[in-house]
């Protein structure tokens, strides 16, 4: 009677096999999908006494997804345009809570959840559109009714509970679905489905340290000085962490935000310190950089170099029609004038050049890096909404 509605069900016949039945059962209730067991043990087997017995169940390994399987799942997820998140129970069973949290700000996927998801991902969350399915949020309806070229479903069987209200012309053209079961996969959506096999927290993991786009440690502390540069950042930059953050907008002083990121670095020399900064900046008070050498201040500078005062000369362009004195004839060359004081230094023109560069600043304790990050001169900045 049991044997079809658990994972494994068996009748003690002896005492003395007792102490093997029962470390096999919890083995296989533990392992994979968890799941009930059951086993039977007759009265006068029961009643026999046997030596006490310390369990302890050999549970194998989590089963996870191979790297080839990941980096095509990471390929896909970089390329969506309008990818979406559902979690389903699967989250709860592998307690995946802080890795979907990782997972949806790493790539700014916004995330909703099955009725049986529900709790698996904090519901204040920017990214939460709540619930999906059954009892599900508006949010995630209105989300819905324009197609995603994407949809990341991680531990769902996605009945039909959990999808109702999911038109199908709005089915994604894409599904990246992690369980640890097959069972259900590429079975309720009809689109293209790659499933990454075995426990969600571990897979997901695995995913975000080959994507490995968070180099920074959560807690880095960062200064933006003046200009579009920082703009950029105060629209894009995600801070798990709050009072990560300093931005002068009132003084606003072009170029103090080197000196700070250099006294922040002496006074706490255990955080990891950024300071954004522009060329134009650089230009006013990059010399201290050989401040930072003589002290061993090991701040990591970005500095955005566009060859202009960009947020001078786009705003003057746009509300004056021209702008004057703003663009370098002689641009600086960040990394040649930083290495002259004695910094380690980068120049930057792809995002994987970057990514090196931060990864090695990171590891270089004994004085400042300076990163230079060649930018586009035509990017339109966040500050031209300044009337
Ligand atoms: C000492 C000082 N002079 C002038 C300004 C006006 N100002 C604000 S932002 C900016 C341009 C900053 O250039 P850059 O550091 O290259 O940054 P970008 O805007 O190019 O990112 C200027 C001239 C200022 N804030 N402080
Ligand atoms: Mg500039």
């Amino acid at each position: 009677m049991f044997d079809p509605v658990t994972k494994f069900s068996a009748r003690v016949d002896r005492a003395e096999s007792f102490q093997n039945y029962f470390t096999h059962a919890i083995e296989k209730a533990l392992h994979g999908v968890k799941g009930p067991v059951h086993l039977s043990i007759p009265m006068d087997v029961l009643l026999e006494e046997i030596e006490p017995f310390v369990l302890q169940p050999k549970i194998a390994p989590h089963m996870v997804a191979t790297k080839e399987v990941l980096h095509h799942a990471l390929s896909s997820i970089q390329d969506a345009k309008r990818p979406v998140m559902i979690l389903g129970k699967g989250v709860h069973a592998s307690q995946a809570y802080e890795e979907v949290i990782q997972f949806a700000e790493a790539f700014n996927i916004p995330v909703m959840t099955t009725p049986g998801g529900k709790g698996t991902f904090p519901t204040t969350h920017e990214l939460s559109l709540d619930g999906f399915g059954l009892g599900g949020s508006d949010r995630a309806a209105d989300y819905l009714t324009q197609k995603s070229d994407l949809v990341i479903v991680i531990g769902s069987k996605l009945s039909d509970m959990s999808i109702v209200g999911l038109d199908p012309s709005r089915y994604p053209e894409t599904i990246i679905h992690f369980d640890y079961d097959h069972t259900f996969i590429g079975k309720s959506i009809p689109a293209e489905t790659h499933h990454i096999l075995g426990d969600a927290a571990s897979n997901i993991k695995n995913l975000l340290d080959l994507w490995d786009g968070e180099t920074l440690p959560i807690e880095t502390v960062f200064f933006g000085d003046d200009g579009s540069h920082s703009f950029y950042a105060i629209k894009h930059l995600s801070l798990p962490v709050p009072g990560t953050f300093y931005f002068d907008d009132v003084f606003g002083a072009m170029g103090h935000a080197i000196g700070y990121s250099i006294g922040a670095k002496v006074s706490k020399p255990e955080k990891s310190i950024v300071c954004l900064a522009g060329d134009g900046c650089f230009f006013m008070h990059g010399n201290e950089i050989s401040t930072a050498v003589d002290l061993g201040a090991a701040t990591l500078f970005v500095i955005f170099n566009n060859g202009r005062l960009d947020m001078v000369d786009k705003g003057m362009s746009k509300n004056v029609g021209k702008a004057e004195g703003t663009r370098f004839k002689q641009e600086l060359d960040v990394q040649k004038f930083s290495e002259a004081m004695g910094a380690n230094a980068y120049k930057c023109w792809t995002l994987e050049e970057l990514k090196t560069a931060i990864k090695d600043g990171l590891n270089h304790h004994d004085g400042p890096t300076v990163i230079e990050v060649m930018v586009d001169q035509e990017e339109i900045p966040p500050t031209l909404q300044r009337g």
